[in-house]
């Protein structure tokens, strides 16, 4: 059983849609702590992250927006991840993604500390492979997987602590690139298991393929689930919404496997907007496949081979 430590990021400057900071708020109501209870697991909720006040940081780059409240956002919830890391598995519930630079970056040191291998799963529509700089919308929340792939272009804030090393890197679920981040990826060995791949192959053998080389590697797992890697169908909360995402049996499927391979330590619930939501439905949902992630199955028995 697993010591879960919920902490809230209400972040909302990553992009310009209001809403994503009463995320937290939503996951409480939603019960996410009496979810991972019920599946035997113990819960701590450290109550919401509050960053120090902006430092007026500036940038070439005329479309960015909030970027001295995204840059302290990011050094409040690094050292928030790395004190979790000992003590169990940080569950941050966001949000918008933008919470994934500190995130990642506070997992990352907390890695280089282990001298542990750090492998990043991003489930999104999108890659955020833009950096400060090539960004059209100025919307950091399309960022956070550049920084922590350590690509240049993040002047303005801290340095990322340990790169994480394109190989370690692997994408679900994407959709939607802008041409920055296309060329961007493609000098990079990170994973990019589009849409199309998802439909010819499924997503298990991807999936399996890359916990292998975590499990050989004995390395840590952060899992970063974006509410758009789902379809808006089933997911309608959120700002970004792009057609043809994964469905709700694929999403399970992929927290049923990650829960099996017993490798994940931390995650990140990112951009649901509850402003935006239908009924709770997509809060429930998510907080149903962190079920899932955590235990939750229909039969205890491995998968048969037919
Ligand atoms: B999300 C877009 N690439 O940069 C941009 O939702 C979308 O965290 C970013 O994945 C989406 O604004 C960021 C067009
Ligand atoms: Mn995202
Ligand atoms: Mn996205
Ligand atoms: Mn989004």
């Amino acid at each position: 059983m697993t010591h879960c430590i919920l902490i809230g990021c209400p972040v909302d400057e990553g992009q310009r849609r209001a809403g994503c900071l009463m995320g937290p708020a939503a996951y409480r109501v939603a019960g996410l702590a009496r979810t991972l209870t019920e599946l035997g697991h113990t819960v701590e909720d450290r109550g919401d992250v509050i960053p120090a006040a902006g430092r007026g940081q500036t940038c070439d780059n005329p479309a960015v927006h909030h970027l001295p409240e995204v840059i302290a956002w990011t050094e409040a919830l690094s050292a928030s991840a790395s004190a979790a890391m000992p003590d169990g598995v940080p569950i941050f519930m966001g949000g918008d993604h933008s919470l994934s630079l500190g995130t990642v970056a506070g997992v990352a040191a907390h890695a280089q500390a282990e001298g542990r291998p750090l492998f990043v799963i991003w489930l999104d529509a999108h890659s955020d492979f833009h950096t400060v700089r090539t960004t059209t919308s100025g919307n950091l929340h399309g960022t956070p997987m550049a920084y922590a792939a350590g690509r240049a272009g993040f002047e303005p804030f801290p340095p990322f602590p340990a790169p994480v090393p394109g190989q370690n890197i692997c994408m679900f679920g994407i959709r939607s690139v802008d041409p920055a981040e296309h060329a961007a990826l493609e000098e990079t060995r990170i994973t990019v298991n589009d849409m199309r791949v998802l439909d010819e192959h499924g997503i298990a053998a991807p999936l399996r393929a890359f916990l292998d080389r975590v499990r050989a590697e004995n390395g840590l797992l952060h899992v970063s689930l974006d509410v758009d890697f789902l379809d808006p169908s089933i997911a309608p909360a959120v700002g970004t919404t792009v057609p043809g995402g994964t469905t709700f049996r694929e999403a399970h499927l992929v927290c049923e496997l990650l829960h099996e391979s017993g490798l994940m330590t931390s995650l990140d619930l990112v951009e649901l907007n509850p402003f935006l939501d239908d009924r709770g439905r997509t809060a429930k949902l998510m907080v149903d496949l962190v079920g899932s992630l955590m235990g939750r199955k229909v039969f205890d028995r491995p998968t048969r081979s037919f």
